[in-house]
């Protein structure tokens, strides 16, 4: 057992009882649209597939995220969970969550990295058989500080792009020592929440920061991948004129080819007016780009880390720094410019003060695949070395089929003859 003295939320909050029932309110409305986890959420409470497992957590703790946590505890486990940024938790969330039985949240919004990363390890305290990531925090702390742990770990589960991308790293490098499922990459997911999901959310959030229109503004989005795709899209549809930037040459042709202006950020930076970055990389728009930036344009980051718009270069080009809006900190140049960071440049659709995070619907399905990868994951682990995991496709169309007859949508199946021509290869003209 680790020794940990980081207190869960409840021991963290003044007014409990009130945060307590607003969680639980904000929880409600999400649950009712959320018929994917409505779903596994009874087979897991009839089956209690998770008896005697402890499941360790470290994600977005708010509203649908608190849904996945009870659905897993529901299912007969222990549960323990803790924030995958400082900034996105929901307080009362985190509270309504620690009132369980089965549930530990250590979750706190504004949190400093010692307090992030001492809430970690008193997740990892719990000593997870199964961990389930956003970001790959707690598969980085249990492989570094706490190896002893790893034998008992059955699996995990990852959700974003840049925690599947840290572990596929990982797995190159030999230094990935159980199994983990690519939630991420799987249809179910990557389709829908990146695409739509990030899309939505991120505007949503930078328009109620901001007070401020789309319609009529030069959008440049940075990264032409399944968010940026998103973002542009719905900025699109909102009106805005889309420049967007890549470094991979078919994605640039295919934003091309979707009729989005494609350039350098060097040139985007001087025709810009509001900056969303969703690479996943760092460095993304830096000094250089500052230098050449409109007064009054608007910087924002959708990718996971905050590490992706150079708000150290920013902040010693800067001479005078100031809140300007709540979740809108305004960088004042020498020549009087001002470059206005949303969110501090952390992951915009859940750091600003008003973020939501991705709609519920959306969460639903992410959800959906997570739940039923931590009941693969406990029912077949054996079948799986260690090392990143696609979602197996029937897990993935499980989801989908579930998601349909809730939407009351009814869909063909193939006829036995359509099957053996697909199946076979000896037709032709
Ligand atoms: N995400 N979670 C939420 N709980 O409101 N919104 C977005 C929420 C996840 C999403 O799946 C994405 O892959 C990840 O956050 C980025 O950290």
């Amino acid at each position: 057992m680790t020794d940990t003295e980081y207190p869960p939320i409840s021991e963290q909050l003044d007014d409990l009882e009130s945060a307590r029932e607003e969680g639980r309110r904000k929880m409600d409305w999400a649950a009712q649209h959320m018929p994917i986890c409505e779903h596994v959420r009874e087979e897991f409470v009839a089956e209690q597939p998770f008896a005697g497992e402890r499941i360790g957590m470290a994600m977005h703790v708010e509203a649908k995220t608190a849904i996945l946590v009870e659905t897993l505890a529901e299912g007969g486990a222990e549960v323990a969970v803790t924030g995958c940024n400082p900034l996105s938790t929901h307080d009362d969330v985190s509270a309504a969550l620690d009132t369980h039985e089965n549930i530990t949240s250590y979750a706190k919004r504004g949190v400093d990295d010692e307090e992030y990363y001492a809430a970690i390890e008193a997740v990892i305290a719990h000593e997870p058989t199964i961990t389930v990531d956003d970001g790959m925090d707690l598969v980085a702390a249990i492989h570094e500080d706490y190896p002893e742990l790893i034998d008992g770990i059955v699996g995990g589960a990852e959700e974003t792009t840049t925690g599947v991308h840290r572990l596929r790293a990982m797995d190159a490098d030999g230094a990935l020592e159980y199994p983990v499922f690519a939630v991420n990459d799987t249809p179910m997911k990557r389709l829908f929440d990146n695409v739509h999901g990030t899309g939505e959310s991120s505007l949503a959030s930078i328009a109620m920061t901001t007070n401020l229109s789309w319609a009529g503004k030069n959008v440049v989005v940075a990264g032409y991948g399944y968010c940026g795709k998103g973002v542009a899209k719905k900025a699109s549809g909102q009106n805005a004129n889309v420049i967007v930037t890549e470094v991979e040459p078919r994605r640039a042709l295919e934003a091309h080819m979707e009729g989005y202006e494609v350039m350098p950020m060097a040139e985007a930076a001087e025709v810009g007016d509001v900056f969303l970055t969703t690479t996943g990389n760092r460095d993304v728009i830096v000094e250089e780009h500052f230098e050449e930036m409109k007064d009054g344009v608007l910087l924002a980051n959708a990718g996971h880390f905050d590490i992706e718009i150079d708000l150290e270069a920013l902040d010693d080009l800067a001479v005078d720094r100031y809140e300007a809006r709540d979740g809108v900190e305004a960088y004042e140049l020498a020549d009087g410019r001002k470059l206005n960071v949303i969110a501090e440049g952390r992951l915009v659709n859940l750091a600003a003060p008003v973020s939501l995070g991705h709609p519920v619907e959306v969460m639903d399905q992410s959800f959906g695949i997570q739940a039923v990868c931590v009941r693969e994951m406990l029912e077949n682990g054996d079948e799986y070395d260690a090392g990143v995991h696609d979602v197996p496709d029937e897990l993935d169309k499980e989801i989908a089929e579930i998601k349909l007859e809730a939407e009351g949508v009814d869909f063909d199946s193939l006829t036995d003859t359509q099957h053996d021509y697909m199946d076979s290869w000896d037709h032709g003209t």
